[in-house]
């Protein structure tokens, strides 16, 4: 087979890419290892920032945001039972959109099979070929679906196959310097369709640790408590989610928080991480399969979105204006904006969970952290423009 560009992954980042080239008459094919509905089962982001949103209206996705999403101006933040709010609007003139990259995903996909683009599914043994630091040979895929064997030549690949797929380490090792922090906890999520505690995000930092309730409607909750990163899923009943919870937000809103059974509830493990450089000749990183960042930011659906708006004006201005300029300079542009979601998810994470080896003097500097935060306007904007998305 022969396309323009191969997207490895069909998660968000590799959907929004097909579907921005699609529109710019660029052809692409996705592979994706798991089903259509093992990907749609996955249940994570539940933020969207003002610039994949513009991105889903430029790739003509009919998404059901505008019926289904919800418009934040502001969001929660609580330590020692007091609490505080911060106004995205105020500082920004934007609000962000809570709306699942579920449905993110759902959308993308339903705007896919329209197209007739092709996407495998289930596919197996993916592997890259012919990809050398100059990119003068046209690279080629190799994979097997339903048995059969497929090989692709195209001009360029987009890696957009998460953390754990084949793009990155495609990469020869001594061309990729990677940088990473593991963080000593996890999240324990919950999803339950119960009334949100609270009509925007509660972002609680207590002394038992961390907590967020967040939300996908207003019949439907998102709640997550710091948990150590080796426990696991099986010790934590419902009663206990729920008690740790209402220990950790304000009492006023523990007063009226709604439990109920959970329909999913799952640990996610915490780390930043970034790999260096994000393209490799003629093979492009997008999304997870280049950086990861814990999700107290909520930037790693975000921070995806911004790659692939880098990599489609890139191959868009090479396919339709001949200039090879932004290919050239992918990686340095996207590794710009990355770190800085890396550091605003490293400072949300620092600033408000409880660390293990913390002693009585950075429990002082965590709450003067929160104390200037509280009390400043300048900190408020700060973190407001970081939260709804700095400007790609
Ligand atoms: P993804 O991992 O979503 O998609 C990659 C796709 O590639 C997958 O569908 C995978 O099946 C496929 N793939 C992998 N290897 C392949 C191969 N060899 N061949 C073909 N396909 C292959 N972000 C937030 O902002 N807020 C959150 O609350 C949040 N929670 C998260 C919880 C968990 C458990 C995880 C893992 C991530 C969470 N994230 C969160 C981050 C998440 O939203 C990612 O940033 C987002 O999914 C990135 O999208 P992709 O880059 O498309 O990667
Ligand atoms: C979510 O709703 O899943 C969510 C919201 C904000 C975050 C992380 C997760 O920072």
């Amino acid at each position: 087979m022969q396309t323009q560009v191969v997207i490895i992954g069909g998660g968000p980042s590799g959907l929004l890419l097909a579907q921005l080239l699609h529109v710019r008459g660029i052809e692409a094919v996705v592979l994706e290892r798991k089903t259509r509905d093992y990907v749609l089962g996955r249940i994570r982001a539940g933020v969207l920032e003002r610039g994949i949103i513009a991105l889903l209206q430029e790739a003509q996705v009919e998404t059901r945001m505008a019926t289904q999403g919800f418009a934040h101006h502001g969001t929660v933040i609580s330590y020692d039972d007091q609490h505080f709010r911060i106004d995205f609007t105020d500082h920004t003139d934007h609000p962000v959109m809570v709306y699942g990259q579920t449905e993110v995903t759902r959308d993308l996909y339903d705007a896919r099979e329209k197209t007739g683009g092709q996407t495998f599914f289930d596919v197996e043994e993916v592997q890259i070929h012919n990809t050398d630091l100059d990119g003068t040979a046209r690279p080629r895929v190799t994979f097997t679906a339903d048995g059969t064997s497929q090989d692709i030549t195209c001009d360029y690949i987009a890696g957009c196959d998460g953390f754990h797929g084949v793009s990155r380490q495609s990469i020869p090792e001594d061309r990729r310097k990677t940088y990473e922090k593991v963080y000593p906890f996890g999240w324990l999520g919950i999803l339950s369709e119960t009334p949100p505690v609270h009509h925007e995000l509660i972002y609680a930092n207590a002394e038992r640790g961390f907590a967020l309730c967040s939300m996908r409607n207003d019949h439907l909750s998102r709640y997550y408590v710091q948990c150590p990163s080796d426990d696991d899923v099986a010790d934590w009943s419902d009663d206990r989610f729920w008690s740790e919870l209402a220990a950790r937000i304000p009492p006023d809103f523990a007063a009226r928080l709604q439990t109920g059974p959970s329909i999913e509830k799952s640990i996610a493990p915490l780390r930043s991480f970034v790999c260096e450089p994000m393209q490799y000749g003629r093979l492009f990183l997008c999304g997870d399969a280049a950086h990861i960042v814990p999700p107290t930011g909520a930037k790693g659906l975000n921070t995806a979105a911004s790659d692939v708006h880098y990599l489609y004006r890139a191959l868009w201005a090479h396919y339709l204006d001949d200039d090879s300029t932004k290919l050239a300079t992918y990686s340095a542009t996207a590794l710009s904006r990355v770190w800085k979601a890396e550091r605003f998810s490293w400072w949300m994470t620092s600033t408000l969970h409880r660390f293990p080896q913390m002693n009585a003097f950075d429990l002082r500097m965590q709450r003067a952290e929160l104390e200037f935060l509280r009390s400043n306007t300048a900190a408020q904007a700060a973190l407001a423009q970081n939260y709804v998305g700095l400007p790609y």
